[in-house]
């Protein structure tokens, strides 16, 4: 699966609060292979790591990963939770309803 989404790091990893100046919310052009979500400046970027051979760096291990609708965000639509094995914490927004069910089905089930 592919796509551009928003994305917010809310804890860093063993539930580390993640510091202010890094908590805004970014753009990437995702891809999720091998249980790893890479995440891309833009296509662009996407083509050229493939090229490099794809490095861990910008990306989360979504092995013993959860994918799921936050209740207790509602500052923005389209949003999912994502908890890592290793306790990181992310928020993702996508674009529509479809893609969110789309995102939290493909990492849950892969
Ligand atoms: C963050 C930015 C985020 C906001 C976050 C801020 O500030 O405004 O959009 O998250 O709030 O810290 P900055 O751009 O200076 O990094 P929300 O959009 O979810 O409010 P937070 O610290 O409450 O997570």
């Amino acid at each position: 699966k592919k796509g551009y989404v928003m994305r917010k790091c809310c804890y860093d990893v063993n539930a580390k609060r993640t510091p202010f100046h890094k908590r805004s919310w970014k753009m990437f052009y995702c891809t999720l292979r091998d249980m790893v979500l890479y995440l891309h400046k833009d296509e662009n970027g996407f083509r050229k790591n493939q090229m490099a051979g794809d490095n861990l760096h910008n990306a989360i291990r979504i092995h013993h990963a959860l994918a799921s609708r936050p209740d207790d965000y509602t500052k923005k639509q389209y949003v999912f939770r994502l908890q890592t094995a290793d306790q990181a914490e992310y928020l993702f927004q996508t674009s529509d309803s479809k893609e969110l069910q789309s995102w939290i089905d493909t990492i849950n089930f892969v």
